[in-house]
C-alpha cells in the first residue's frame, strides 16, 4: 500500500480541521456482540503471535495487512522517514462511519523511542490489534472506536529498533537514533562497535584469565564475582568488557559504538545540550512525531512506552511550593504524605498520594492525574506511579508545550514480588538466578565458557542474562504485559470528557414568564481542557447556546448571573442569552447550572439549548413551554 505523507500544514489549516466532535451513529450495529467473558472475541479474525518479537519488515507488514482487513476502522500513513530512510508508520484507528479522525478527541501512543525498548512495539501493536479485532464483539471497544481516535506509532526509533530485534545486542544497545558520533575523537565515526564474538546471538561480557585479576567464578560457576577473600583458591579473571574486536587497531575495544543523542532528551521542553544535543528536535525520528502532535490539537492525552522498571511516570504540574518551603519543611511534608498514604493503603491497596503541592491554578490537573494513575496501578498491578521528569522528554513536551495529559510507561521489570523469596524487598543475585531457572528453565542465561578470540587469544565469555530477560520481557510474558497496558490506555480514553445536558428545569415566575435552569455535566475524570492548556492560552471554552420558537423571548438579565436560591446570595448561576453563547469550562466529574428567563406569548412554544465542547462532544435538549404551568 502506498503511504500517505503528512506535509507540514499551515497552523490555520490545522485549526480548520478541528471540528467540534459530534458523533454520527455508526453505520451498523455491533454485528457479533459477545456477552460472555469466556466467549470468542475475534482473536482469530486476524491472527498475530504475541509470543515473539518482530523485525521492522514484519511488523510493518502486519499493520498494513491489518489495515486492509479493517479498512473501515483504520488508516496508515508515514509521518516521515528515519535517518536510515525507514518510514515511521502511524496507525490511525477510529470508526470512519462515525466521523473523521480529526473530528474526535484522540489518544496518542508511541512505542520504543529508545531503540532497545522494543517491548513498546509489542504493546502498541497489541492495542491496535485489540481495538480492531474486538470492535464487532466488545461493546466497550465498540464505543471507544466509535467516539475516539487512536494515533498509534508502534516503533518510533525504527532504525535502532530493527537492530535490537534482529541482531545480537546487549540489553542497553542500540538506544539512540543513528546520528553519527565520534565518541573517541579520532576523526572516524562509529568505527568500533560491539560484535557477537562467539556467535551465540547475544552480546555478553568478555573476561581473560589473569593471576592479578580481581574477579573469580561464583561457586556455581555461572557468574563472575569480585574476589572478596584473597585466600580462596581458584582462577582469577580480569574483565575486558562487552564482546567485540578492536576494529580500528587503536588498542581499544568497542570504543565508538553507534548512536547519537538520547531521543527522549531531544524534545523542546526542559531541553539541555548535554543530553539532547545538538539542538531540540534535531533528530528526524522525534521531530516527525512532535510535528504531527503539534498539528493535531484533537490529541488530548499521550502514552510513551519504554522499558524497564514497571513505572507509570505521569506529567504533573510544577511544584508550587519550591520557593516557599525550606528543606526541613519539605522533609516534614513528605513524611506527612507517606504516613497518610500508609493509612489510605489499609483500605485501598492501590491508593496513591504525592507530596507535590500544585499551584492553585494547576490543582485540578494534579487531582486528575492522581485519580488516573490510581486506576492505572490497579490495572497494571505491580507498577508504581511516579512524577515524571522535565528534561527534554516527550512526555514533558506533550504536557507543558501542548497541554496534553501524558504518561511514560516503563514496561516490564524484574518481578520483585515473584523473585524475592526471602521477602526483604529486593532481588539478590541468588534469587535472580533461581527466578531465571524456575521461569525460563535455563533459557535466560549465558553460562561462562572459554572462547578463542582472534586478537586476544583464549578468553572467557558469559555471566550475563540474555537480551530478552530484564530489559524486554521473555516471549512468554509479552501478552500479559500487553493486555494490561492496552487496558490502561483504553481506560484513560474512556475517561476523556463527555459533556451532556443533564436536565432542564422550568419554574413559572408569572403566567407568561419562566425561569429555565439548565444543568450541564461531565461525568468523566478528565476536564474538557487541562489546567496546563488553560495556562498556555490554547484551551477552547465549552459553550452553551440557546434558541427558541418565535413566540418565546429570552430576556436579557443584567450582570450575567442570577441568584438561584432566594435564601442564599452565594448560590448563583451564569445566565444564558441569545446574543452569544455562554462560555465556561467543565472540570472532571463536574456539573454547572445556567439560567435564563423566558417570556412566552401564546399558548405554547419551545426553547432549545445547544452544548458544545472541543474535547467533550456535543449535546442538545429542547423543552416545551405552556401557559398555565409546565
Ligand atoms: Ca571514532
Ligand atoms: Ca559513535
Ligand atoms: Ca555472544
Ligand atoms: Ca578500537
Ligand atoms: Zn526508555
Amino acid at each position: 500500500m502506498k503511504a500517505k505523507k503528512y506535509h507540514a500544514l499551515l497552523p490555520v489549516l490545522a485549526m480548520a480541521a478541528l471540528a467540534v466532535a459530534a458523533y454520527l451513529q455508526p453505520a451498523a450495529a455491533q454485528k457479533k456482540l459477545q456477552m460472555s467473558p469466556g466467549g470468542y472475541h475475534g482473536e482469530l479474525d486476524f491472527q498475530i503471535s504475541w509470543k515473539r518479537y518482530y523485525r521492522y519488515e514484519e511488523w510493518t507488514r502486519l499493520i498494513h495487512d491489518m489495515q486492509k482487513q479493517y479498512s473501515h476502522l483504520a488508516d496508515i500513513a508515514s509521518i516521515g522517514k528515519s535517518r536510515m530512510g525507514r518510514d515511521q508508520y502511524l496507525l490511525t484507528i477510529t470508526a470512519k462511519s462515525t466521523g473523521s479522525p480529526e473530528s474526535k478527541t484522540a489518544m496518542w501512543v508511541d512505542g520504543a523511542i529508545h531503540g532497545n525498548e522494543i517491548n513498546g512495539i509489542t504493546c502498541s501493536l497489541y492495542l491496535a490489534w485489540y481495538l480492531l479485532t474486538r470492535y464487532d464483539y466488545d461493546p466497550y471497544v465498540y464505543d471507544l472506536v466509535n467516539t475516539r481516535t487512536f494515533y498509534i506509532l508502534p516503533g518510533l526509533n525504527v532504525d535502532a529498533n530493527d537492530s535490537y530485534a534482529g541482531f545480537p545486542n546487549n540489553e542497553n544497545n542500540p538506544r539512540e537514533p543513528y546520528r553519527p558520533e565520534d565518541n573517541d575523537g579520532d576523526g572516524l565515526y562509529d568505527e568500533d562497535q560491539t560484535e557477537d564474538v562467539d556467535g551465540d546471538g547475544e552480546i555478553s561480557m568478555m573476561y581473560i584469565e589473569d593471576p592479578e585479576g580481581d574477579m573469580m567464578l561464583s561457586p556455581d560457576k555461572r557468574r563472575f564475582i569480585r574476589v572478596a577473600d584473597g585466600r580462596v583458591e581458584g582462577l582469577r579473571f580480569r574483565r575486558l568488557g562487552q564482546e567485540g574486536y578492536d576494529n580500528d587497531g587503536d588498542g581499544r575495544i568497542n570504543e565508538d559504538d553507534i548512536g547519537g543523542p538520547d531521543p527522549n532528551r531531544n524534545y523542546p521542553y526542559g531541553w539541555n545540550l548535554q543530553a539532547g544535543w545538538p539542538y531540540p528536535m534535531s533528530e528526524l525520528e522525534t521531530r516527525n512525531v512532535y510535528e504531527f502532535q503539534r498539528l493535531h490539537p484533537n490529541i488530548f492525552a499521550s502514552f510513551h512506552y519504554h522499558n524497564t522498571g514497571r513505572l507509570i511516570m505521569f506529567s504533573a504540574p510544577p511544584d508550587g511550593r519550591s520557593r516557599t518551603l525550606t528543606a526541613e519543611q519539605r522533609r516534614e511534608q513528605e513524611a506527612r504524605v507517606a504516613s497518610q498514604l500508609e493509612e489510605m493503603r489499609k483500605t485501598h491497596k492501590y491508593a496513591q498520594l504525592f507530596s507535590r503541592v500544585a499551584p492553585p491554578e494547576y490543582q485540578h490537573d494534579m487531582d486528575v492525574q492522581v485519580d488516573i494513575v490510581t486506576q492505572g496501578a490497579r490495572i497494571l498491578k505491580d507498577y508504581t506511579p511516579t512524577i515524571s521528569g522535565l528534561s527534554g522528554q516527550a512526555q514533558a513536551g506533550s504536557y507543558y508545550m501542548l497541554g496534553n495529559y501524558a504518561y511514560l510507561i516503563e514496561l516490564w521489570g524484574r518481578a520483585t514480588s515473584e523473585a524475592d523469596t526471602n521477602g526483604d524487598g529486593r532481588v539478590d543475585d541468588d534469587e535472580y538466578m533461581a527466578w531465571i531457572d524456575t521461569e525460563l528453565a535455563g533459557e535466560g542465561w549465558v553460562t561462562p565458557h572459554k572462547f578463542k578470540h582472534p586478537d586476544l587469544g583464549e578468553i572467557w565469555i558469559g555471566g550475563t542474562s540474555k537480551k530478552h530477560v530484564d530489559r524486554t520481557p521473555s516471549a512468554r510474558y509479552m501478552e500479559t504485559e500487553a493486555i494490561r497496558n492496552a487496558q490502561f490506555v483504553m481506560y484513560c480514553s474512556s475517561q476523556f470528557p463527555k459533556i451532556e445536558i443533564e436536565k432542564v428545569q422550568v419554574v413559572p415566575a408569572a403566567p407568561d414568564l419562566f425561569w429555565v435552569d439548565v444543568i450541564v455535566k461531565n461525568d468523566r475524570v478528565y476536564p474538557t481542557s487541562s489546567d496546563r492548556s488553560v495556562q498556555l492560552g490554547i484551551a477552547a471554552k465549552d459553550k452553551l447556546a440557546v434558541s427558541s420558537s418565535e413566540n418565546v423571548a429570552i430576556l436579557e438579565l443584567p450582570g450575567g448571573t442570577s441568584r438561584i436560591d432566594a435564601m442564599n446570595a452565594q448560590k448563583i448561576a451564569a445566565t444564558v442569552s441569545k446574543a452569544k453563547p455562554t462560555e465556561f469550562r467543565l472540570k472532571g466529574k463536574d456539573s454547572q447550572r445556567f439560567r435564563c428567563l423566558a417570556r412566552l406569548s401564546g399558548a405554547s412554544g419551545w426553547i432549545e439549548f445547544q452544548l458544545e465542547s472541543r474535547h467533550g462532544g456535543k449535546d442538545k435538549k429542547r423543552i416545551e413551554l405552556n401557559t398555565g404551568g409546565k
